[in-house]
């Protein structure tokens, strides 16, 4: 065993054997072995367990020197026996000592950890399919020249209504369809976001190029189409002279932009109250390119967003010459658009908050 150990010494090992003679010999063996006891390097769990075998263990070279008791004459056993135990001790002391020193350098050094790995790659979250959306399209009207403005969620009754073709007793503002706020008859959660352009208009001349992106309200049933909170992009044009025409052009660029260079476009007649002319725009269905399937009906068609020429009295209301200046306005849902794009089945996923939903949406962050 001993001579397995790194650390061995002759001079130790002699304390085991029964080669000396006489008090002199085992008083130099104890001494020897003294010395090799305090200079024994302990730095590891394993070099105390190899320093607890070599020197205190059953099989041990205290053992060994205690085995020299029969070599020692009678008279001088006493004196010996005394030095074997102050070795014996002085073994087990460094023992303890060693043992309480690794210990308090392991606590001290915490958790078994590699200071030098890299650290692991912190888990971000990733942005919501909405506003993923919503920049798409704020930024291919962005290159057309289109600045966005916001407004406030809460409106009043005018900006919201009035102002926009929807006079005092029209259906759409009834309690079913919009959120009143308690206490204030005048205020409402906006509806759309036609309000911000409304605001527009009214501090500043045209040539007016916007779009306002934000969040809407409608008392709706909740269901897999329906929300009573959802997201709306909408835009408006003033300037001389701007026609149908540009207002073709304009939603052509935009679809082609945001859904491919393929896609094509057609505008159905319609009935907007802040608009005349109005017209549903459709594209052709994204996941079938026309052909047919299930999102677009078996059309080829998909419904993206209404349009129109802002109506003369809608200037008119909001302070805009309305024999200088036409203009053509559009309104779109993102909730609608981003359910095309990413082939979303169920509008509640948008608010719902499931971290497997959202996380699909990681990518494109
Ligand atoms: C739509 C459809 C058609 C619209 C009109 C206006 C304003 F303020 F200029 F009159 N803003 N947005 C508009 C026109 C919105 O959403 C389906």
């Amino acid at each position: 065993m001993s001579s397995k150990d790194p650390q061995s010494s002759p001079t130790a090992d002699q304390a085991s054997g029964a080669t000396g003679s006489g008090l002199d010999d085992a008083l130099a063996a104890a001494d020897a072995l003294q010395a090799d006891i305090e200079a024994y390097a302990i730095d590891s769990a394993d070099a105390l367990e190899a320093f607890r075998i070599r020197f205190i263990g059953s099989k041990g070279l205290v053992k060994g020197l205690m085995g020299r008791m029969k070599d020692v004459p009678g008279p001088e056993r006493k004196a010996f026996g005394q030095r074997v135990n102050a070795v014996k001790q002085s073994a087990e002391k460094r023992f303890e000592e060693a043992k309480t020193g690794l210990v308090q350098q392991e606590a001290s050094a915490g958790p078994d950890v590699d200071l030098s790995l890299p650290p692991a790659a912190p888990r971000v979250g990733s942005r919501h399919p909405i506003n993923i959306i919503r920049q798409r399209i704020v930024e291919a009207f962005a290159r057309i020249g289109f600045a966005v403005e916001e407004g406030p969620e809460i409106e009043d009754d005018w900006h919201n209504f009035t102002a926009m073709g929807t006079p005092e007793h029209h259906p759409a503002r009834d309690m079913q369809d919009t959120f009143y706020i308690a206490g204030h008859p005048d205020r409402v959660l906006r509806t759309h976001t036609s309000p911000v352009q409304a605001r527009v208009m009214e501090s500043r001349k045209p040539p007016i190029r916007i779009i306002a992106p934000g969040r809407t309200y409608r008392n709706e049933t909740i269901s897999a189409r329906a929300h009573c909170v959802f997201h709306q992009v909408e835009g408006l044009y003033v300037d001389e002279n701007v026609s149908f025409a540009d207002l073709k052009q304009t939603i052509d660029y935009f679809a082609k932009t945001m859904f491919g260079e393929d896609t094509e476009t057609r505008l159905r007649p319609s009935y907007f109250p802040f608009t005349e002319p109005s017209a549903e725009v459709d594209v052709t269905c994204l996941i079938c390119s026309g052909k047919g399937c299930s999102v677009c009906k078996h059309t080829g068609w998909v419904e993206i967003m209404g349009c129109g020429m802002v109506d003369p009295d809608v200037f008119e209301n909001c302070g805009v010459d309305a024999e200088r200046y036409t203009g053509f306005a559009f309104g779109m849902g993102i909730e609608r658009i981003a359910m095309l794009v990413y082939r979303i089945d169920d509008i509640r996923l948008f608010t719902e908050n499931d971290a497997l939903f959202l996380e699909q949406f990681r990518s494109e962050s």
